[in-house]
């Protein structure tokens, strides 16, 4: 098959690296000119690059050091294929590297792991070169990327001995992008791979995505959406997808598809010669596409029709990476319609692809939206693990579990979902939510990898002992033979691709979590404000600080003590909207009412919720008095008089931390405003926009939640900021 190779091209000119625009695009990837002293550091480094082999991963691999080397340090590297090579950069995997007259055997010092790297010097040739070498192409790529981030940061590489090693071989990001362009939960424009009801002519920013991708490790991109339109399946679709996957190979990133679990039954076409064939009283079926009179996972038609779908998939892209299903959840189809279980209808998926090396994502997010809110034992944050626990050990070993890190629904606050713990003989996946949905639609800056370092590092305590989040779902704790990280991601055309440059902080920390849980929240914004910014000492404290303060600013004008969803849930997502939490099925409830707020999820009195967990978290959770305070009213309900762990009443606590959020969110302008003529006029301007525009909405939300909260209790504020004359 012939593949065409379409490398993203840098957009920044070198005397533009700083411009807004250029900026924005290149994100964390801009390479902008290290000064005088820095660059001296580097003075030493090769002039050569060797590449030891010729695939179009190694070929991107090879090309992003030039061009990096060259927008840092003004230095052309020359591409070399012939031996002896001289003193070079040496790209290419430990087989290829070992079949090199080396002067001494060159091993790294632990075990290289698929898609780890090292970075390392050593004499081949009588030459001293700076070796990037890896298991696998992927790898060697990474170890280019790892190194030009160093450089960029002004990190030294002298004598360099570095093997890295990714956590977990699933990180992958989805994308919610519809046919027509339009991405469900997108901020930052239409989609960069289709336009009303096709893949787009021009895939350059596809490939440029994939390149950003790349450099933070991750490896697979799911390009539709989860409610996913069946057509994306269809013949003439899976031709046009195969463009984006052209342009994602160069830098390793495995495409993959959602799909509607009806597809069998519902898929037809113009143009689709199968299912003319099909329906045919004349001709029988002769192809995979053809709509059959069901999508019944253990009907043998329909395990046939996704053999041959993969089939045909596999043809067009020898290196796809899977399905992501959604079923039985939000109004989709799912084997429920036939009386099967989630497991069936993996398991018939996994079975189509397992001869390929792919695998499926089996989403967690199944709950019924119909819940009757008057019936309080009934509560939605149980149907994760209702759903799936009882099936623990019913998937194939392709088949991936794939659950949101809560067990509401991407909230500014939630307790980690219990199912991660529930599986024992399943693989899993975590899902976080990179597009900001309930956390400010990246009209507020709110830095999340702060809130997934708390999920990743929470300690589940299985059966005693400690079984942190990130081990469960890396398959570590249960020896699960894959497993790991997916983010919904949702970029778009915008130039900044997330609709805010600062939020593309959350891209890559997404990223640089699921190569290294390990690695903190502060290691990791350091990087990217540097990467992004420069090292400017003033701009690197200020950026940092600012992000690291978003979200708890965020959470405290939004949603303290775990109220969960206060914002307009049956609307936009957005906008505070207290009230429309209750009365509906939707089950994302807080039952304030007259005397007292919070769900009551105990075992003693409540939906039973925190029974779901191992016994030391139902420990932690279960009484009123070990509970958290920024957990307490997801937990239990009580009076509006109830003295939090801080020494405050709980309504005391929603007044205050409603006016300090806001007051942080108008102090952001202030802080940000130091930054004038540190950094580019573009992005100073642009962002400072968005912190007015955040102080005057915390303002909107301080006001409606505190309110709409002595509405409901009659309690006035002791400040006297809200609701009566001071008291204090
Ligand atoms: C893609 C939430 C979002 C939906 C999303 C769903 C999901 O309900 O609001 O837009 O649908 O989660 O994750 O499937």
């Amino acid at each position: 098959m012939v593949t065409a190779l379409i490398f993203a091209t840098p957009v920044s000119l070198r005397a533009s690296a700083d411009t807004g625009v250029a900026a924005d695009t290149e994100a964390w990837l801009r390479y902008a000119p290290l000064d005088a002293k820095t660059a001296k550091s580097y003075a030493q480094l090769p002039e050569k690059t060797v590449v030891l082999g010729d695939s179009v991963v190694l070929k991107a691999a090879q090309q992003e050091l030039i061009h990096g080397v060259e927008q840092m340090l003004g230095q052309t590297l020359t591409p070399r294929n012939q031996t002896p090579f001289g003193n070079a950069f040496v790209l290419g995997t430990l087989t290829e590297l070992h079949s090199l007259p080396l002067s001494h055997s060159l091993y790294p010092s632990r075990e290289l792991e698929a898609d780890g790297y090292w970075l390392t010097t050593a004499r081949i040739l009588n030459s001293e070169c700076l070796v990037i070498t890896a298991v696998n192409d992927r790898g060697v790529l990474y170890g280019v990327f790892a190194l030009l981030s160093k450089i960029a940061r002004g990190e030294s590489i002298a004598a360099i001995n570095e093997v890295q090693n990714p956590y977990a071989s699933i990180r992958w990001v989805n994308q919610w992008d519809n046919p027509d362009g339009r991405i469900e939960r997108g901020y930052g424009g239409r989609s960069i791979f289709f336009d009303e009801g096709k893949v787009r002519d021009d895939l350059t920013r596809a490939s440029q995505y994939a390149r950003l991708l790349a450099s933070i490790g991750i490896n697979g991109c799911t390009i539709n959406n989860v409610n996913a339109a069946p057509s994306v399946l269809e013949d003439s679709f899976i031709a046009q997808v195969r463009r984006i996957a052209d342009a994602f190979r160069p830098w390793g990133v495995q495409l993959s598809l959602s799909v509607d679990l009806s597809s069998p039954k519902v898929i037809t076409g113009a143009g689709n010669a199968h299912v003319e064939t099909a329906v045919s009283a004349v001709q029988p079926a002769r192809s995979a596409a053809a709509p059959l009179d069901t999508f019944d996972p253990l009907d043998p038609r329909v395990a046939e029709w996704w053999r041959k779908k993969a089939d045909e998939i596999y043809r067009q892209i020898p290196d796809f990476g899977g399905f992501v299903v959604k079923a039985d959840s939000e109004g989709r189809s799912g084997p429920s319609a036939y009386g099967r279980t989630h497991a069936d209808a993996a398991n018939v998926i996994a079975r189509a692809l397992k001869p390929h090396g792919g695998v499926v994502f089996y989403r967690a997010f199944v709950y019924n939206h119909h819940l009757d809110w008057h019936d309080l034992k009934n509560d939605r944050a149980k149907a994760a693990y209702d759903n799936f626990h009882p099936l623990d050990g019913a998937f194939d070993d392709n088949a991936i579990v794939q659950i949101k890190n809560g067990s509401i629904d991407f909230q500014v606050r939630e307790p980690v979902s219990p199912l991660f713990a529930g599986l024992r003989r399943t693989n899993e996946a975590i899902e976080l939510q990179i597009t900001q949905e309930y956390t400010g639609q990246q009209k507020h800056l709110c830095f999340l990898v702060p809130m997934w370092k708390e999920v990743l590092d929470f300690d589940m305590r299985v059966d005693g002992s400690s079984t942190p989040v990130k081990d469960l779902v890396s398959g570590r704790v249960f020896h699960r033979p894959v497993g790991g990280f997916v983010g919904v991601a949702n970029v778009g055309l915008d130039a900044n691709w997330l609709g805010s440059p600062m939020a593309m902080a959350n891209l890559y920390g997404f990223g640089r979590l699921a190569w290294n849980p390990n690695l903190s929240a502060e290691t990791i914004i350091d990087e990217w404000t540097r990467l992004a910014f420069g090292s400017d000492p003033l701009v690197v404290r200020t950026v940092t600080k600012l992000q690291l303060d978003s979200w708890p600013a965020y959470e405290s004008y939004t949603g303290p003590l775990g109220a969960g969803t206060l914002t307009n849930i049956t609307g936009n997502h957005y906008d505070p909207g207290p009230e429309s939490s209750e009365e509906n099925g939707w089950g994302q409830w807080h039952r304030a009412d007259h005397d007292g707020i919070g769900m009551d999820r105990t075992i003693a009195t409540g939906t039973g919720y925190i029974g779901q967990y191992p016994p030391a978290v139902q420990k932690l959770y279960e009484s009123l008095a070990n509970c958290p305070d920024n957990l307490l009213l997801f937990f239990h309900h009580v009076p509006y008089t109830y003295v939090l762990h801080s020494g405050k009443t709980v309504v005391q606590h929603v007044y205050d931390s409603h006016y300090e959020g806001a007051k942080r969110a108008a102090e952001f302008v202030t802080r940000w405003k130091t930054l004038e003529g540190h950094i580019d006029d573009e992005r100073y301007r642009d962002i400072l926009s968005r912190f007015e525009f955040q102080a005057g909405e915390a303002v909107k939300w301080r006001d409606t939640i505190c309110n709409w909260i002595y509405r409901l209790s009659s309690i006035p504020d002791k400040k006297g900021r809200v609701g009566g004359p001071p008291t204090a």
